[in-house]
């Protein structure tokens, strides 16, 4: 009986230190042997899905981490709403049970406002402006404006020129949005502002887009190309036109309770990392725009050609809305933008 106790003590004691053993395999090993410590991990997660430029962008953000941090930051990638839309997304980082996720500016107006000033129609003349008043001063007092909200906002990247689809009919000016049921971002400046041009907006998380068109719950909706194309709404919206109503940056966000857990020097990297793969995003995003476009119509999909006179209507049916959330937001930050967008138009 004594030496069955003695071996079943053994065999325990065997087993537990086994047990230990795993946990250490959980530490990252060096191609040395030594331990790299704890391994991070990032769930990163996107609305849109892997064709887009976004989640290209998003792999190119985990490469960059995974090579310079050797395995001490893992980034899990998903796309296609599977870990929710932007805004549960969004609140899934403050809560710390996700790290990553690149938000429309839009639904980020509900956390912070300012973020709802690059919600004005036609605010940003072309990209390059964009880029620079985004990649400088103001834009980045608007991002530091997320930590009080638990997050961290690493870098802007592109989701671009936002051009509208529907299922009933050309869009060649205003008066051809009478009506039309659009569905908008769930943000009460795009609401106010279609309400302007005569449609009948309803705001709805992008996961839930395409199934309401296919039902025909909404009768359109607005995004860039490469969302109306890799998104396939050409199986279900019959015309686009080349509004350019909106140009509509990406936030790469990050939960700040985990980057506050980073060291100085994993910091350094993924914030270099966010920007780096956010180059390489907006310009995958601006080099597939024609093709889009010419997908779309191969597809079956009727372009519009909005005029610059039509174009110009639009703007003074807006603007009221414009300085109504210029109000809201505080006539101070959307000065300094319109101001650095004169300075980055000369
Ligand atoms: C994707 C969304 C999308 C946005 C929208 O997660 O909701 O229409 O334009 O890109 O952020």
């Amino acid at each position: 009986m004594k030496k069955f106790l003695t071996v079943f003590l053994l065999a325990v004691m065997v087993l537990a230190l086994a047990a230990c053993g795993d946990d250490e395999g959980d530490a990252a090993v060096k191609s040395d042997g030594s331990s790299k410590g704890e391994v991070k991990t990032i769930r990163a997660g996107l609305g849109l899905n892997d064709l887009h430029p976004q989640y290209k962008g998003l792999v190119k953000f985990k490469e960059i981490v995974e090579e310079k941090t050797d395995g001490q930051i893992i980034v899990e990638t998903y796309h296609s709403g599977q870990l929710g839309d932007d805004r549960t997304m969004t609140e899934a980082l403050q809560l710390g049970s996700q790290e990553v996720t690149i938000p429309s500016t839009a639904p980020l107006a509900n956390f912070v406002p300012e973020f709802g000033i690059f919600d004005f129609p036609f605010l940003f003349p072309t990209v390059e402006v964009a880029d620079e008043v985004l990649d400088g001063e103001v834009g980045k007092k608007i991002l530091d404006k997320l930590e009080s909200q638990n997050l961290v906002g690493l870098a802007y990247w592109e989701n671009g020129f936002r051009d509208v689809t529907n299922s009933k009919h050309a869009i060649a000016t205003a008066a051809d949005f009478k009506g039309l049921k659009l569905r908008t971002m769930e943000n009460e400046l795009h609401l106010e502002a279609f309400r302007a041009l005569g449609a009948n907006p309803t705001p709805m998380a992008f996961t839930e887009l395409f199934t309401a068109m296919q039902q025909k719950t909404v009768d359109g909706q607005e995004n860039p190309l490469a969302t109306i194309y890799l998104q396939k709404y050409y199986e279900v919206q019959s015309h686009v036109s080349n509004t350019n109503h909106v140009y509509s940056p990406f936030v790469f966000l990050m939960s700040k309770s985990f980057y506050d857990d980073l060291t100085e020097e994993q910091q350094k990297i993924v914030r270099e990392a966010a920007i780096e793969a956010g180059e390489y995003e907006r310009q995958l995003n601006r080099d597939a725009n024609e093709k889009n476009l010419a997908d779309l119509q191969t597809e079956g999909i009727t372009y519009t050609e909005v005029t610059p006179e039509a174009r110009e209507e639009m703007k003074q049916l807006v603007q009221p809305t414009i300085d109504k959330f210029t109000e809201k937001i505080g006539k101070e930050i959307v000065k300094e933008v319109y101001d650095a967008i004169g300075e980055a138009s000369k």
